[in-house]
């Protein structure tokens, strides 16, 4: 772990409740996925959890977050409600893209999270594109772009390091790098494995972080955005994590070795955060117990919710496919 001392106790449960939210949403997800509440394509970041909650603590409201389609925990903890969320999964007009995204598309104006993306690397020019408004617009804001190991492969990538270096664009890039894209491990696509080296090689201060690591992740993310913060200029971190689940709910997942995914295990963020606050002496006896208890009441009435929420009308499908002005 990073700490050589714990975090103080309401800092240590907060960074414990935030990941335990993303973590039970996501298996009662798979839950109603299974009763078929919920449809379509669903990702889940069931294991990188810590980078997602490490990285949010360093950002500010009026900063923006653009993610991936695996952005459940990010939309979350950026502060989309798990009604919003969960509505939005299934399908109803009270959902945070009135039903329309589904769990790829979260989007939510109000916390400024500009949306999980289908397209693998696709985030990367739309934070780059909010950067520059911001510089131009003189607003001291910091877009963190949260992308996975697979967008390194893509034109989008590089073209998004080279300009936001080269106009010196508040960036913080977050490169969630879990090992495989899809069933390929990184090895195989990959000629340079170290994917920080990559954003330096664009004159990017980057480092790489231990992304099971909540309290490293923020430490991290911290001092990488309070430089974007002060120079108007990216960063970069390269968050090494793994997902504990298949890519997808249609992947068999045949290309991982069993032994892997247990060794990874073996660091599982929530584990190891609560192993430091207990042997901290910060964690009293019930403290997880009630943080489980509040959880679970959230995520059941996000469910209520959703179940009592509308499907949109046959009649608005065209709607918005051209703007009808600026949201309220
Ligand atoms: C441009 C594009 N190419 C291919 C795909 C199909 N695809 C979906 S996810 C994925 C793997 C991406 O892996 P990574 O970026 O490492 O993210 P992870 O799923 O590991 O979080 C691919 C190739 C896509 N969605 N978009
Ligand atoms: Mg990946």
């Amino acid at each position: 772990m990073s700490g050589e001392r714990p975090p103080e106790r309401e800092h240590g449960l907060h960074l414990l409740l935030q990941m335990l939210r993303v973590r039970r949403f996501e298996e009662r997800c798979v839950e109603l996925y299974s009763a078929a509440k919920i449809r379509g394509f669903m990702h889940l970041c069931i294991g990188e959890e810590a980078v997602a909650v490490g990285v949010m603590e360093a950002l500010q409201p009026e900063d923006a977050v653009v993610a991936t389609y695996r952005e459940h925990g990010h939309a979350l903890v950026r502060g989309v409600s798990a009604a919003a969320v969960m509505a939005e999964m299934y399908g109803k007009l009270e959902g945070c893209s009135r039903g329309r995204g589904g769990s790829m598309h979260l989007f939510d104006a109000a916390t400024r999270f500009c949306g999980g993306n289908a397209i693998v690397g696709g985030g990367l020019p739309l934070a780059v594109g909010l950067a520059l408004a911001d510089k131009l617009q003189g607003h001291k804001r910091v877009t963190a772009c949260f992308f996975g190991d697979g967008a390194v492969a893509e034109g989008e990538f590089h073209e998004s390091m080279n300009l936001a270096a080269l106009w010196r664009l508040p960036v913080l890039f977050c490169c969630e790098n879990n090992l495989y894209a899809m069933g390929t491990r990184i090895e195989r696509y990959e000629s340079e494995t170290n994917l920080a080296l990559k954003a330096a090689s664009y004159e990017i201060p980057a480092w790489s972080v231990d992304g099971m690591d909540v309290l490293a992740v923020e430490d991290a993310a911290r001092k990488a955005a309070a430089e974007v913060r002060a120079g108007g200029a990216p960063c970069f971190l390269e968050l090494r994590t793994y997902r504990f689940r298949a890519h997808s709910m249609y992947d068999p997942d045949l290309y991982r070795p069993k032994e892997e995914i247990e060794r990874w295990k073996q660091h599982d963020p929530i584990s190891a955060l609560t192993a430091q606050l207990r042997e901290g002496g910060v964690l009293r006896d019930g403290d997880i117990e009630e943080l489980e208890r509040s959880v679970a009441e959230e995520i059941e009435a996000a469910i209520g919710f959703a179940e009592a929420g509308t499907l949109e009308p046959v009649e608005d499908l065209e709607r918005f496919v051209y703007s009808e002005g600026p949201a309220a």
